[in-house]
């Protein structure tokens, strides 16, 4: 797969040149770019086709203050606020527990930003998977994901469309942040110090991701494995 080795600006002419290594954007903030194969990117994206075609479809949610995302999710495993998404694990395609092909990229994803050393690697037990869709103009508010009891990482996968993310500081949702491109393929995991940092998604680049990802409208798939069990 091609993948354009230069940042565009909305329109705008090549000006930078990414850098796509293994990077540490702050402590515990781990970005691997193109941790999936194009073969395992094209899998996953049939596979959450799949699972959002089961009883329980992707929806534009409510927010506590009465707005509506622009993005679509759906969950699977254990949920972490009913009230949030209000479903019930009735619906779940695949019950209580999470898919195993989800489980096995959790476990790599861990080895492959922190090492095979790190604590993580026995304590992450991804326990709830949260599948966000976004169109080319949806976008995501800066937030901390306050949700989840403990203090376990949250792994982040990223399909189709680039999009630009917004990695803040834990303190406020404005100025220091970074912004970063996700593009299909990349890992990103966010554990430790960065667990509570402000975050968000304020651009698609519409028309990147890749018409072999079998993505007939475009857009932009997000996979985060969380672990929302008490400690
Ligand atoms: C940084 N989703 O679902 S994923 C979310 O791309 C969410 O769909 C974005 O923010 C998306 O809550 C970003 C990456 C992510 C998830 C949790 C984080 C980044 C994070 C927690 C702390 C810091
Ligand atoms: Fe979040």
């Amino acid at each position: 797969m091609r993948r354009p080795s230069a940042l565009r600006g909305p329109g705008g002419p090549e000006l930078f040149t990414l850098d796509r290594t293994r990077q540490e954007l702050a402590p515990g903030a781990v970005h691997v770019p193109d941790w999936l194969t194009p073969v395992q990117q094209v899998e996953l994206v049939g596979l959450c086709r799949r699972w959002v075609s089961g009883p329980r479809p992707l929806k534009h949610r409510t927010l506590p203050g009465g707005g509506t995302m622009s993005a679509q999710s759906m969950v699977m495993g254990e949920y972490w606020s009913e009230s949030w998404f209000g479903e019930s694990n009735a619906l779940n395609p695949e019950g209580q527990s999470l898919p195993p092909q989800l489980l096995k990229l959790a476990s790599q994803a861990i080895r492959d930003a922190y090492g095979a050393d790190a604590a993580e690697v026995e304590s992450f037990v991804p326990t709830t998977a949260l599948i966000n869709f976004y169109s080319h103009d949806a976008r995501m508010g800066m937030h901390q994901d306050l949700d989840e009891t403990g203090d376990e990482p949250i792994v982040s996968i990223s399909l189709g469309d680039t999009c630009v993310f917004r990695l803040g500081n834990t303190q406020t949702r404005s100025r220091p942040y970074q912004d970063i491109e996700l593009r299909s393929g990349d890992l990103f995991v966010f554990g430790r110090e960065s667990r509570w940092a402000y975050h968000g998604v304020p651009a698609i680049r519409s028309g990147t991701g890749d018409p072999a990802l079998g993505m007939r409208d475009g857009g932009r798939l997000n996979i985060t494995l969380r672990s929302t069990r008490q400690q």
